[in-house]
């Protein structure tokens, strides 16, 4: 299965309700308006050979004539595409509901959105940018999702970059979050992912808090045939970062990555102890740690804002993965975070597979969450 149909049947399954939410909108609205089918022949006197049945209502008024085309040209080959079809320049879908943009509808679209998680800021961004020369117009619900995906799309293209390899060796990534936000998973899916392109891995278990934490990490390593540096539980994770700069230097690693111990933004101990396994690291290179990403769950909705700038102040955060998109109807939560601080998103989890993980595709992932098909 490729990973967009991963993702888009899992956003769409328990995620996104997004898709569900438009077609609510505009099937509500449409309803609302006491415009039977009828109404279209009143509208469109010319004389329509053959007409097709038409569940969709009316419009209230002509459409604009420089209206564009939506984008379904394949649809333009229905064999009946009735009448708001030729109106509107459509075929099949002209069976799809319509709604008029208005105040209300722009109003019930700004909800929604923001309760997907998208931020206020961002929805009413989003909402403004798709009334824009639109109002007054009717729009189906496949119109509205495909507006919404572009514009979605928009605000992640910037941010989609892959974790960037440098040619630096070795190349040091520091891996942070909360607790259980799913760093150890990506680690090693990460890791195996590297490896099997052929790069040489080794990886630090610096969460020395939790001995789970580190046989998780050694069946990952176990996996993906890439050596895992531990210490004893409750030893100096800093130090082991060290050692394991040593190593990777010593056995010429292409990629050394450092999980950490889950923390909570508001544990002033641990956060200190970050920056310290920080300074450390700089005292073998100046110029590591290469990327420090912080893993994101994405069921913790809006607290991913919060923990985005908190991490940032102490650990120069260099790109984020968002991990449990599998698992949660907080997915737009993404859009806000790449509207609020512009950081490069390198992958997102859908799942606790090792394929499960990928980089991130903006409009890929613009379309799974409105529910459209590739
Ligand atoms: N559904 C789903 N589960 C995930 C995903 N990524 C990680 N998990 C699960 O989330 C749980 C926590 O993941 P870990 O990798 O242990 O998280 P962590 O950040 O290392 O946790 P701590 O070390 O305790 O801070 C595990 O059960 C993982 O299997 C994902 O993309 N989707
Ligand atoms: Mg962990």
């Amino acid at each position: 299965m490729s990973f967009f149909s991963k993702l888009r049947d899992r956003l769409t399954r328990s995620s996104s309700k997004i898709g569900a939410g438009l077609d609510d909108i505009v099937a509500e609205g449409a309803v609302e308006k006491d415009d039977a089918p009828e109404a279209a022949v009143a509208v469109s006197p010319a004389p329509v050979p053959a007409p097709a049945p038409m569940p969709a209502p009316a419009p209230e008024r002509a459409p604009e004539p420089e209206r564009p085309a939506p984008p379904a040209p394949q649809e333009q080959a229905a064999p009946r595409p009735g009448v708001l079809g030729r109106l509107f320049g459509r075929g099949t879908s002209d069976t799809e509901p319509r709604r008029e943009l208005d105040d209300a509808m722009l109003e019930e679209l700004e909800e929604m959105l923001i309760q997907s998680d998208m931020g206020v800021e961002t929805a009413l961004r989003v909402t403004a940018n798709i009334a824009e020369g639109r109002l007054g117009r009717r729009v189906s619900a496949t119109e509205l999702k495909e507006l919404l995906a572009d514009e979605i799309a928009r605000i992640m293209t910037p941010v989609a970059k892959p974790l960037p390899i440098y040619p630096k060796r070795p190349q040091v990534v520091l891996v942070v979050g909360v607790n259980g936000s799913g760093k150890t998973t990506t680690i090693g899916k990460l890791a195996s992912q590297f490896k099997a392109s052929g790069k040489n891995v080794v990886i630090a278990a610096g969460d020395t808090f939790r001995a789970a934490a580190v046989e998780q990490l050694q069946i990952w390593g176990k996996r993906a045939g890439v050596p895992v540096m531990t210490a004893p539980e409750g030893s100096d994770p800093a130090s082991l970062a060290f050692d394991a700069m040593t190593r990777a230097e010593a056995e010429g690693a292409d990629l050394l990555m450092i999980d950490t111990a889950g923390r909570l933004q508001n544990r002033q101990d641990l956060m200190e102890e970050l920056a310290k396994i920080v300074r450390v690291i700089r005292k073998k290179d100046p110029s590591a740690p290469h990327n420090t990403l912080l893993v994101l769950d994405a069921t913790t909705g809006q607290n991913a804002l919060s923990q985005v700038e908190t991490f940032q102040k102490l650990a120069d955060v260099s790109g984020l993965v968002m991990t449990k998109l599998d698992g949660t109807a907080r997915g737009g939560v993404l859009v806000a975070l790449a509207d609020r601080f512009g950081l490069p998103i390198h992958a997102i989890g859908v799942g606790e597979q090792i394929d499960d993980l990928d980089a991130f595709d903006a409009r890929d992932f613009a379309r799974a969450l409105v529910g459209l098909d590739s």
